[in-house]
């Protein structure tokens, strides 16, 4: 049973997002592939199943991937034993979307960290189950809805619309689009927190000879040398990683865990370590050692245009095989 199942609670009866969770799903629910439910953790959530026994959770607040588990390996992505939905701040765990920015925003330091759209509530535009056995909910955003003006100051005429397809693989497809008349400046990412039994003997592959911003030696830009060992907090921004698929290496576990990136060049590599994870609070006891963040990004220098009418889609596949 994946560790985040436990999230579904319809026991939350006769409750706002009980009765929310019921509503959505006699207008998309897919029987065996989509189902709704309220939250043990606050709010409502979409559970996935796939034909081959992959589950998924999304929550509608953020759109936020909650929990990805397979058959044969388990829970591939990590969810903090202590995360809130109905915090101000986002659950710890699963695949944050950072949107319609990476970090802090690039101009005005006084909003929040990775965006508003982590934050907000998303909106149901469809769900499917596919004749394959997939099973996919897309969910949407408008920066035009966001109640914060000052937050959201500059993206009123941007749409996100986020595509969660569970199949064998789990693909996240953020999709950005400029419905105004001037060209607006983004960067954002696919935040994944991945589950893995032991930092200390985990590596990542598939970066070698890429130069990254090393965000703990104030913006220093270096190059790769081989796997990434972890000793410590690391925070890493890859540059140049489009087309390339970054593999985490869990010796503990025994697995593999290949993440293909598209729509972005930069690739964002972070674990906390211990001191971090101890100002951070929400990692619950040692956390830090049993997660890994691998992100499909754009950030750092690679920032998106969006012109007038444009869109552009930030992708991530998720696949796990035995080492
Ligand atoms: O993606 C790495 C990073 O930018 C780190 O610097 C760290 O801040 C992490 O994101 C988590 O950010 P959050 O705002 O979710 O605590």
């Amino acid at each position: 049973m994946p560790s985040y199942s436990a999230l579904a609670s319809a026991s939350l009866a006769d409750t706002p997002q009980a009765r929310e969770a019921s509503d959505l799903d006699a207008r998309f629910g897919r029987p065996g592939a989509v189902a709704f439910r309220a939250s043990a953790l606050g709010g409502v959530v979409a559970e996935l199943t796939a034909a081959d026994g992959a589950r998924a959770m999304v929550a509608l607040k953020g759109a936020h991937v909650l929990g990805f588990s397979l058959p044969d390996f388990g829970d591939v992505l990590w969810l903090s034993p202590v995360a809130r939905l109905d915090a101000v701040k986002p659950a710890r765990g699963g695949i944050p979307v950072c949107w319609p920015w990476f970090g802090p925003h690039a101009s005005d330091a006084g909003r929040p960290a990775h965006g508003f759209a982590r934050t907000s509530t998303w909106t149901v535009l469809a769900t499917q189950h596919g004749h394959d056995g997939t099973a996919l909910i897309r969910l949407g955003l408008r920066g035009a809805d966001i109640a914060d003006r000052t937050v959201a100051a500059g993206y009123a005429d941007l749409t996100a619309t986020l595509d969660v397809t569970l199949g064998t693989t789990l693909r996240v497809t953020l999709t950005s689009r400029n419905h105004g008349s001037h060209p607006v400046a983004i960067t954002g990412a696919l935040h994944s927190y991945f589950a893995i039994g032991d930092i200390a003997v985990t590596t990542v592959d598939g970066l070698a000879g890429r130069p990254y911003i090393d965000q703990l030696d104030g913006g220093t830009l270096k190059r790769e040398a081989g796997p990434v060992r972890f000793e410590g907090e690391l925070d890493r921004i890859y540059q140049d990683t489009a087309g390339t698929a970054a593999t985490i290496v869990d010796a503990a576990r025994a697995l593999r865990i290949v993440i293909a990136n598209s729509g972005s060049r930069a690739t964002v590599v972070w674990n906390p370590g211990p001191g971090k994870a101890a100002r951070l609070g929400d990692l619950g006891p040692d956390g830090w050692r049993r997660m890994l963040c691998v992100e499909s990004a754009n950030a750092g220098a690679d920032v998106v245009l969006l012109e007038p009418g444009a869109e552009h889609a930030l992708a991530t596949e998720i696949s796990v095989q035995a080492l």
